[in-house]
């Protein structure tokens, strides 16, 4: 095996003799710089693949009422007075229904018109606590009231405890000419 020993003593000699160890130190120097540089930067997919596989299942329905994704409930904050005791009109009963109200606009996904809708409160009972919903289409920020939903609207009922929200059509947009 002496042929092998002299044989890599030769070409690490060549080696040293044409690079400097310095030059060798910058060329690793620069690898390492390099890698720190561009590796944050490719596009890895950190988003758990199987929340992408959840998104592709949910079902969307928008006609049942007892569903956030109902069309009305476009800018509704509260609980489903649908899922209370009541409708998606009609307070459940031994509640009130709010005597002032913020409006939103819904687009009705089978004629296409929108409709100004009047989310009213209802009053009297202890939260209801099933299916919340917190959808927030075309709400402004809450220095404008008339327009935020994140608001208790049993304020101006004999009693102001809060037990859920309806959601009525009380007007439709004209289509624009
Ligand atoms: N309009 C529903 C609601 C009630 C109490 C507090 C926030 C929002």
């Amino acid at each position: 095996m002496k042929w092998l020993d002299s044989f890599f003593e030769k070409k690490t000699r060549q080696v040293a003799q044409s690079a400097s160890r310095r030059s060798a130190l910058v060329k690793v120097g620069k690898l390492f710089v390099g890698t720190a540089f561009i590796l944050p930067v490719l596009p890895f997919d950190r988003m758990n693949p199987n929340a992408h596989a959840a998104e592709g299942k949910k079902k969307v329905d928008v006609d049942d009422e007892t569903s956030c994704d109902y069309w009305r409930h476009c800018a509704l904050d509260g609980f489903l007075c649908s899922c209370c005791g009541g409708t998606v009109t009609t307070c459940p009963p031994g509640t009130e229904i709010s005597k002032v109200t913020w409006v939103g606009t819904c687009r009705n996904p089978h004629d296409g018109k929108d409709y100004l809708i009047s989310y009213n409160d209802c009053c009297g009972v202890a939260q209801c606590g099933r299916c919340f919903c917190n959808r927030n289409e075309r709400e402004r920020p809450g220095y404008r009231l008339g327009v935020h939903n994140d608001i208790n609207w049993c304020m101006a009922n004999t009693s102001n405890t809060y037990n859920c929200t309806v959601a009525a059509i009380v007007g439709v947009g004209e289509p624009r000419g």
